[in-house]
């Protein structure tokens, strides 16, 4: 069973990972596989921005330590919103230190993000003590992570033995590994799920080293299941319908792509 070929229905029962199955299950029945990232830097136009594409999209990915007035507030809206829209909340936190560092991090702080973040991103640099730390925190909750095996900015020194090691790490920690972001996938495991960001229509590039791809190249040439996309939506005139065109683009490749 190929991950590309296969609908994301038939993946449900591919993996026990309760938030695998989750985001599988919200992708097949609201036909997106958007995930906006939502780079705004007040709550009030976070929550503004997520309840409007909220109907569009999979996941919201945050970066909750660019905001300048952050509050408990904050997470309760986001909350609301992602049950009130079906969507997960995915913090970009890209933990990367030991073990016992990341569990404090990810606990604790100001942001508390294991309290509320249900999907958040790894890098595997630091060796599986930055999975099994982070696990640590957990507490009962239902959490997964993201492993960044591969970077979309440019020079990113993620090589093609890094992005093995990192397949070889999720296989060994299903339990918590949803999948990766990265910008191209050999594996066609289909437990795991690809998230690629570096997307945007007329656009190659941001002029400080982000890379981007269309919509269909990322689906269809680079094997992306979820395409994260920012500035293309955010900094559009109008943003919901900048995210029903990427959204609809997205799905339609992807439908394109499970037909082979
Ligand atoms: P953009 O506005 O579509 O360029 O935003 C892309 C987002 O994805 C932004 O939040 C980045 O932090 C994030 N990102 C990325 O661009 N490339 C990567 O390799 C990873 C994350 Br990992």
């Amino acid at each position: 069973m190929d991950r590309k070929n296969c609908s994301f229905e038939s993946r449900i029962t591919t993996t026990n990972h309760p938030l695998t199955r989750k985001l599988f299950e919200i992708m097949a029945n609201k036909k997106t596989n958007l995930c906006v990232a939502a780079d705004v830097t007040t709550t009030e136009e976070l929550v503004s921005l997520a309840d409007k594409v909220g109907p569009h999209i999979c996941l919201l990915k945050t970066h909750i330590d660019i905001l300048t007035n952050f509050s408990q507030d904050t997470i309760d809206k986001l909350r609301d919103l992602a049950a009130k829209h079906n969507f997960l909340l995915f913090e970009d936190r890209k933990f990367g230190d030991i073990g016992s560092t990341v569990a404090n991090q990810y606990s604790g702080g100001a942001y508390k993000i294991v309290e509320w973040a249900d999907l958040v991103t790894v890098h595997g640099l630091p060796g599986d003590g930055v999975i099994k730390g982070l696990v640590s925190a957990i507490n009962g909750r239902t959490r997964g992570c993201v492993l960044v095996s591969q970077m979309s900015s440019s020079g990113a020194l993620t090589s093609e033995e890094y992005v093995e090691n990192c397949s070889k790490m999720a296989e060994n920690h299903t339990y918590f590994v949803v999948g990766f972001v990265s910008q191209s996938s050999k594996s066609g495991d289909p437990r795991f799920i690809l998230f690629t960001p570096g997307v945007r229509l007329g656009k190659t590039g941001d002029g400080l080293g982000q890379q981007y791809v269309t919509p269909r190249s990322a689906i269809l040439e680079r094997g992306a299941d979820i395409i994260i996309v920012g500035r293309g939506i955010t900094q559009a005139s109008d943003p919901v319908a900048a995210a029903k065109e990427y959204r609809e683009e997205a799905f339609d490749a992807y439908q394109e792509r499970i037909k082979h």
